[in-house]
């Protein structure tokens, strides 16, 4: 694709966070674009709503005093992604827009994580005028010059409303340009002091997206399953301008750090090559497989203190089901690699996709509790998302009358063909009195979680969770899974 070369008239484009949770985590994506267009001449007026005790009059603030060419929002999640919870992040951002539509008439864009799972429906929802899907950090700039010169509509990843209305979508194409991998962040734009402080941790990216296929996961639904690398020099840059700032705990952003096992060996080396290992502490995601001793080593010296993984299940019929790329004996593996490092481990359980009865749930359960992970996480119930593999099944059985509405949890497919809002799967063969065997493992349990409202005892959903907020704000750092497991269980 040609790249337009008409100057620009856009000068001034507000950026706005719509995240108000807490504890706070920092709108990384959104900061990595900030930078991308301010070094590319663009003005950035910086619309923060998460500390605001206001946000309408923050808003009004911020826009009426500045001349604005354009509005951005970042969308990172449209839910909890826990069935327990129908809240909907979005009917906050649609109110966001509508008020921005009121204060000026600057085209709206949007984009994000959350924005790039639903974004047809969420354009549709907002009625806002463009959205941009995938890595902005390449993208981003060109874009804004595609709204300017009305060449949006062949824009890679563009998201837009045609001459009859109709929502479409470009397909991405991520060897437009490739400033990904060396852009230097010094990340100036959020107030990240203050995340350190409330939040306990702030995030870096190392890579983008994931090459494995997960049935529900959303990474595995994107049309390219590339992994995009950072070379380890620009990762080790911001993470001195985050030290040299006073914060040194990290949470990577990648969806698993070891996918590709090279990429995650060369950054635990750089940092130990650069020295900052004792000065910084980190905590990620990770894949059971690859992992080697080897790489357990590296984390560990590169100051790595807890990863939590994505074991899902310990039963192999269900991790076939799922298409993970590990097995029960993996797991046993990893753990004893593990065992002889001093970085906690967290498993991660989903509970009760297809084929998942109170057997193979059980198993995975006690079998987890004997390989005594430091932290135990137990979602029960599958997000359904549109464009992976399992909510494409589901909804063609549905469509054909072989699923019962009784394993669907949330939204009713019938007011949600598409998916958009929150609806869970549940295998039928996951009953009450499962449930009663949860609430009692976790009662005497401060290391299992369970996929509860946040300030129920044992949840693990960190919206505006009360005791992990306090934790942090009485000097909790790390990841927020590694601060509940120590608390004390009244
Ligand atoms: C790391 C992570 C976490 C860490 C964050 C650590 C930290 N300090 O940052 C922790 C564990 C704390 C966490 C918590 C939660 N998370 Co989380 N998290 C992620 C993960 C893996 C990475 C997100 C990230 O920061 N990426 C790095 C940045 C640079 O990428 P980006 O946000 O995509 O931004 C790029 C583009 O999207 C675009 N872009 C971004 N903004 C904008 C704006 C505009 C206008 C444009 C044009 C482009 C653009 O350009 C950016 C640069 O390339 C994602 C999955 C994933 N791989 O995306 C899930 C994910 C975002 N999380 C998710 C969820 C659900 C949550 C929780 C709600 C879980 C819970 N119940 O507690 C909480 C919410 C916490 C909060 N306060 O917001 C879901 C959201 C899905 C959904 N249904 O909404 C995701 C997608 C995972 C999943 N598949 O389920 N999370
Ligand atoms: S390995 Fe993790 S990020 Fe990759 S597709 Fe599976 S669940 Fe998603």
């Amino acid at each position: 694709m040609e790249i337009d070369t008409v100057q620009n008239t856009y000068k001034t484009i507000a950026l706005i966070n719509p995240n108000t949770l807490k504890p706070p985590i920092s709108p990384v994506g959104l900061e990595y674009i900030a930078e991308v267009l301010s070094q590319d001449g663009y003005q950035i007026v910086w619309i923060d709503l998460c500390f605001s005790d206001n946000w309408e009059h923050t808003l009004k603030m911020d826009l009426s005093n500045s001349n604005i060419d354009l509005i951005g929002i970042t969308i990172r999640n449209l839910d909890e992604a826990m069935m327990s919870s129908q809240t909907f992040f979005v009917d906050f951002i649609n109110n966001i827009v509508q008020l921005c539509r009121q204060l000026s008439n600057a085209p709206i864009f949007l984009g994000g994580a959350g924005f790039s799972i639903t974004p047809c429906e969420i354009l549709n929802y907002t009625q806002a005028d463009f959205g941009l899907v995938g890595n902005g950090v390449n993208s981003i700039s060109d874009f804004i010059t595609a709204i300017q010169n009305q060449t949006y509509a062949k824009f890679p990843g563009c998201t837009y409303k045609n001459d009859d209305g109709k929502i479409l979508i470009n397909p991405s194409n991520k060897k437009l340009i490739n400033k990904y991998p060396t852009f230097l962040f010094h990340r100036n734009f959020a107030n990240l002091e203050r995340y350190f402080q409330e939040g306990g941790q702030v995030g870096i990216e190392t890579k983008r997206g994931c090459s494995q296929k997960c049935i529900y996961c959303v990474e595995s639904a994107k049309e390219d399953i590339t992994v995009e690398l950072r070379k380890p020099e620009s990762v080790l840059f911001e993470i001195e301008q985050l030290i040299n700032r006073g914060i040194n705990v990290f949470h990577w952003c990648d969806s698993e750090f070891n996918i590709p096992l090279e990429q995650a060996l060369q950054i635990c080396e750089a940092i130990i090559r650069k020295g900052i290992n004792k000065k910084i502490k980190w905590y990620t995601y990770g894949s059971p497989v690859p992992f080697t001793e080897e790489l357990a080593v590296k984390m560990e010296q590169a100051g790595c203190k807890g990863i939590n993984f994505g074991v899902d299940s310990l039963h192999n019929k269900q991790l076939r089901l799922l298409q993970k790329p590990h097995r029960y004996e993996d797991i046993k593996r990893l753990i004893n690699i593990l065992n002889k490092t001093n970085i906690a481990v967290m498993f991660d359980l989903l509970i009760g996709g297809p084929g998942e009865t109170k057997e193979t749930a059980l198993f995975t359960i006690e079998h987890a509790l004997k390989l005594k992970p430091h932290a135990l996480g137990i979602a029960v119930g599958v997000r359904l998302y549109p464009y992976t593999v399992l909510g494409q099944n589901i909804l063609s059985l549905y469509k054909t009358g072989h699923i019962s509405e009784t394993s669907i949890h949330g939204k009713p497919i019938e007011q949600n063909k598409n998916l958009y809002h929150p609806t869970h799967y549940l295998s039928e063969k996951i009953d009450t009195d499962f449930f009663k065997y949860l609430s009692d493992l976790v009662k005497n349990n401060p290391s299992v979680f369970l996929s509860l409202p946040a300030n129920e005892e044992g949840s693990y959903s960190y919206c505006n969770h009360d005791y992990l907020t306090n934790a942090i704000k009485n000097g909790s750092r790390g990841a927020y899974w590694d601060i509940l497991r120590k608390r004390k269980i009244s």
